[in-house]
């Protein structure tokens, strides 16, 4: 029975199933006893293991095929009538031979199988942010995720009423073929198609496809941004909030430094970390000239591996119950789950991710193909099982921002942190980020390569688009947020990281907010304002360097210094992107901030 009488809703629903022909289609109400139901067949079916109900109560872990572990960045298209306004950074595919090219891989492709069809927000309900998506899928861990990640229910059509207009996304499994996998984006109509895979970033249409893809694309239109950023709510002693936004590209540590547990030189003087969101913000200005932002996603789809006690209580925590986990080691002896980091020790009985026995006598660190978890594994956890999850979570107006922090893996060149000179430069900044690749997507690891904002695989249109729209947005912005850029990833000569991280990373994000009320001075240099090394507070730093000696000032004033020679190197690194990648589109202002660098540098 269809849960709405808005025609468009219909009409998507109709059209989807003509093309598909399940054999059965189910409107998805959001309601425990429906997500019950759907567990007890998944279990049934083999698609979820239910693991240990007392130690992990209402958890399952579910495994994907080996060919389908990762967004698939080469497969992923945008679909816009003309190639260039697509732009140089993203895969083109013109949008009627999409359509019909997915039209022929999905024809009667969910025969005697059910179409489920689920009716989400991304955003709270009701709220100016709130933006409506339905999505139609052939599979209950989609459903399942997504009743986890999104806010799902009849509530979402009723927001609609009946002719309000939503984000199409239609997905099937079909046969996870790889060479057929696609995952397109029409955002000239609200349209996602996504077949032949069955991982989360590649088919919770919500996250990556909806809420950056085709967000971003509307928020360009309708004058708003949507960014690969966490957001997160720092408490002083004195009582006062301030919130944060910062873009990482993915399996940089968002998710850690959103669930930041602050030193305990710093929670004995009565500061507190709270987290609104680790990967997604949709950011308006507000009534009062400043950023406003909020977490538009319900859930945390984490990266597994490296999460445990020390390096991330909070995700760990978030895990306990109601969790769906993919990819990780099943841990025989108890039902429970494992993955490499989780504890020192390594477990005896274990079944790897792809579901045979793995012998831990044979794992090597180095070697990724002996691990027990794929180094991409995830959960899906409800935000509201976090132990710091802010008050401000459902907030409708959002948070207002202090600071945007962009970031990357950078063995050398950039510093533990600096600050840009002004807006225009901090977009310059961002727009000049790289990081080393990681496991998120599939590809090489560890090699270094542009993200701007981290938005490189996001930005539903022209990258040289996008950063004029960042450019336009600061002219409207009256108070505009302070623009900074951190690198938690130094390298000494041996490869070893030179900065503790974690929780430590608190120390400098006290720097960023005090610079943000003028409270603390800094050096000008030529790529922005560094600190001093004695203006980070390094009380209680519990950390040993390579050369086995506590880290102390010295160190930081290392990892704080520019050298101007690698910085000219960047700079005409910076040069060769925008010319050789981008081309054309970029603002002006990006230009002249380049020139800056280069004068700055000689
Ligand atoms: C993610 C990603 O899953 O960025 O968040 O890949
Ligand atoms: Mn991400």
């Amino acid at each position: 029975m269809s849960l709405t009488e808005n025609k468009k809703v219909l009409e998507f629903v109709e059209q989807s199933a003509e093309l598909a022909q399940p054999e059965e289609i189910v409107w998805i109400d959001g309601s425990k006893a429906q997500i019950e139901k759907l567990k007890a067949q998944a279990v049934k079916s083999g698609e979820l293991i239910k693991l240990n109900q007392k130690l992990l109560p209402d958890c399952y872990l579910h495994r994907t095929k080996v060919n389908d572990v990762a967004r698939v960045e080469d497969r992923t298209f945008i679909c816009t009538k003309k190639r260039e306004d697509a732009g140089p950074v993203n895969y083109w595919m013109d949008p009627k031979q999409a359509y019909e090219l997915a039209g022929e891989i999905a024809r009667g492709r969910m025969k005697g199988k059910t179409m489920y069809v689920i009716p989400y927000s991304m955003g709270v309900v009701g709220s100016d942010f709130a933006k409506i998506g339905v999505e139609v899928t052939d599979s209950i861990y989609v459903v399942l995720n997504m009743c986890i990640m999104t806010r799902v229910g009849k509530m979402c059509l009723d927001s609609l009423g009946k002719n309000g207009d939503f984000i199409k996304g239609f997905h099937a499994s079909c046969d996870i073929d790889a060479e057929k996998r696609y995952i397109m984006h029409f955002p000239e109509d609200n349209t996602i198609i996504s077949v032949n895979s069955a991982y989360g970033g590649n088919v919770l249409l919500g996250k990556k496809c909806f809420a950056l893809r085709i967000a971003s694309y509307l928020g360009k239109t309708e004058g708003w941004m949507a960014e690969h950023m966490l957001i997160l709510g720092v408490t002083f002693p004195d009582g006062e909030k301030k919130y944060v936004a910062a873009a990482f590209p993915s399996a940089c540590g968002k998710t850690n430094l959103a669930m930041l547990i602050p030193p305990e030189h710093y929670t004995k003087k009565g500061f507190k970390v709270e987290c609104v969101g680790d990967d997604i913000a949709w950011i308006r200005v507000g009534e009062d000239g400043r950023l406003w932002a909020v977490n538009p996603e319900n859930g945390f789809f984490g990266v597994a591996p490296g999460t445990n006690e020390h390096s991330n209580f909070n995700a760990l925590a978030s895990t306990k119950q109601g969790t769906i986990f993919t990819n990780v080691a099943l841990n025989t002896d108890d039902k429970t789950v494992w993955w490499e980091g989780l504890t020192k020790e390594l477990p005896r009985h274990v079944i790897d991710w792809t579901g045979k026995p793995w012998d831990p006598d044979k794992f090597d660190k180095k070697d990724k193909s002996t691990c027990a978890a794929h180094p991409n594994s995830r959960f899906t956890a409800p935000a509201q099982n976090c132990p710091c999850v802010s008050p401000e979570f459902n907030s409708k107006k959002g948070v207002p921002l202090s600071a945007i922090i962009f970031g990357g893996r950078r063995a050398s060149t950039t510093p533990l942190v600096y600050q840009s000179r002004d807006w225009n430069h901090g977009v310059f900044v961002g727009s000049a980020m790289s990081s080393e690749t990681t496991a998120a997507a599939a590809g090489a690891t560890g090699v270094l390569r542009h993200d701007p904002m981290a938005m490189k695989p996001f930005a539903g249109y022209h990258m040289g688009d996008y950063f004029a729209h960042w450019i336009e947005m600061g002219k409207k912005v009256k108070n505009p947020p302070k623009i900074f850029n951190v690198n938690w990833f130094r390298q000494d000569k041996d490869g070893n990281f030179m900065w503790p991280g974690f929780g430590d990373n608190m120390r400098v994000l006290e720097w960023i907010l005090k610079r943000c009320d003028g409270k603390v001075g800094a050096d000008e240099t030529p790529i922005g304002f560094v600190p001093r090394a004695e203006d980070i507070d390094l009380t209680g730093l519990d950390y040993e360097i390579s050369a086995g000696r506590p880290f102390g000032v010295e160190d930081l004033r290392e990892i704080l210094k520019i050298d101007k020679k690698l910085w000219a190197k960047e700079a005409e690194e910076i040069e060769g992107y925008y010319k050789g990648t981008i081309k054309d589109r970029i603002p002006e202002e990006l230009w002249e901030c380049l020139e800056t660098l280069k004068k700055n540098c000689r």
